[in-house]
């Protein structure tokens, strides 16, 4: 029995999900839609099967036709990145990085990544992540035009003897200096790791520089630029193997059996068909197109008076600081061009003057408009609707005192709900949207 008649509940769900995928704009720039052959391997009868190990070393029987998948994914990704050896049965980001921990570092070592607030990621040593708790974390920050503060860098690794130095962020807008941190990783002994979650796609048709030749480990998530299924995998280059011959076989053993159990079988398929679609001419296009779509986002920004950081991009994705209308303001945008059909998120810029909660900024970013056929006329098009929806609530402020906060957002919420204008702009975001189909739906 199909999923319409068997749960019509979840099927009703995902018919609006369907429709506001469909009618309206994406662009949180780690999201994306991945192909039909992506959904259609993730959906496949891999999911029923038990797997822990890896191809030819397995602790289940009947694993051939997964060792066949599992070996293709491998090969695949190595041949993409150019590294002796991938690791694809990571569940996602996170674990991905965790694992590398495990392969490098004992708990209590040094580490060192890009501060949260800053732009990186929790698993880079944030406070509250475990790698923030069982680790010495010793965070490095951007400097005030925005860009990391490389100098920064060199002066805590030599007084903290990190093990373990990451490169790679969730909120990053230039081109990451590879060459310049694995010098200092070189120089202090660490080990050098590059997250290149958000710009995988980038690195493969050549729109971002490649972290292989200067990093020991390269870890990604498979379902942002490279618009595969949520997964992740771990690559260990020459560099590294050349520090460490055993490190493949630490990486291997920290995922499995040191983290996980059974990979998900189903995803590893997905990840071998989105890596064999990234390995076509088109892919190349399509990543290079993704940062001149956000070169146009931006340039359509700043002429409507929007503040960036670091005044542009290099890659897929801006930061809008709002202070100049007053500290705390993401939550209004984001809410209101919700309102209009226009996904975003709300993010902390670098010195944050509000909170995690009531961020300053807004993160946006075009790997997901860009598959479903956008350009440059539409990013100007996107932009005059961000422009309209800012100066709708331009007079809203984030109250300092809890109560008032709330007063506030509660009026902001009913004010969006009626304005006409903020209705009008949803009509024609969604007429907009509908011109450019989303694969899979
Ligand atoms: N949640 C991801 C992002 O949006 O960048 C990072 O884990």
């Amino acid at each position: 029995m199909r999923l319409q008649e068997r749960d019509p509940e979840i099927y009703r769900i995902l018919a609006a999900e369907r429709r506001r995928q469909r009618e309206g704009v994406e662009l949180i720039p780690s999201e994306n839609y991945v192909s039909e052959a992506v959904l259609d391997a993730m959906g496949t009868i891999f999911t029923n099967k038990y797997s822990e190990g890896y191809p030819g070393r397995r602790y289940y029987g009947g694993n051939e036709n997964v060792d066949d998948v599992e070996r293709l994914a491998q090969e695949r990704a190595r041949r993409l990145f150019g590294v002796p050896h991938a690791n694809v049965q990571p569940y996602s980001g996170s674990p991905a990085n965790l694992a590398v921990y495990l392969a490098t570092c004992q708990p209590g070592d040094p580490i060192m990544g890009q501060n949260l607030p800053d732009g990186g990621h929790l698993t880079h040593g944030w406070k509250v992540s475990v790698t923030g708790t069982y680790y010495r974390s010793v965070p490095y920050h951007v400097r005030t035009d925005g860009y990391i503060d490389v100098d920064e860098v060199w002066r805590l690794a030599r007084e903290h003897r990190p093990k373990l130095i990451w490169c790679g962020a969730t909120a990053y807008v230039r081109e990451f200096p590879f060459e310049q941190l694995a010098a200092v990783a070189d120089e202090t002994g660490a080990f050098f790791a590059t997250d290149i979650a958000h710009i995988a796609g980038l690195v493969i048709a050549g729109a971002h520089k490649s972290p292989v030749p200067y990093a020991h480990i390269v870890t990604t998530t498979t379902h942002k630029t490279l618009r595969g299924p949520r997964g992740a995998m771990i690559l260990v280059t020459d560099k590294g193997l050349a520090k460490d011959p055993e490190l493949a076989e630490r990486v291997d053993r920290a995922v499995f059996p040191g983290l996980q159990g059974g990979p998900h079988d189903q995803t590893t398929a997905a990840i071998a068909v989105a890596l064999g679609e990234a390995m076509q001419p088109s892919f190349g296009e399509y990543g290079r197109q993704v940062v001149v779509n956000a070169k146009a986002l931006a340039h359509g920004l700043l002429r409507y008076g929007f503040k960036l950081v670091t005044g542009g991009t290099d890659n897929h994705m801006m930061l809008l600081d709002l202070t100049p209308g007053g500290a705390g303001r993401g939550v209004f945008l984001q809410e209101a061009l919700d309102r209009v059909g226009i996904t975003v998120n709300k993010n902390t810029i670098p010195k944050e003057p509000s909170s995690a909660f009531y961020p300053s900024g807004i993160r946006l970013g075009t790997p997901a408009a860009t598959t479903r056929g956008m350009r440059e006329p539409e990013m100007s098009r996107i932009a005059e609707w961000i422009a309209a929806v800012g100066e709708v609530i331009e007079e809203f402020r984030l109250p300092e005192g809890r109560e008032e906060r709330t007063a506030t957002l509660r009026a902001f919420r009913r004010s969006i709900e009626e304005n006409r204008r903020l209705e009008a702009l949803r009509g024609d975001v969604r007429e907009f949207c509908l011109k450019f189909p989303v694969p899979g739906t």
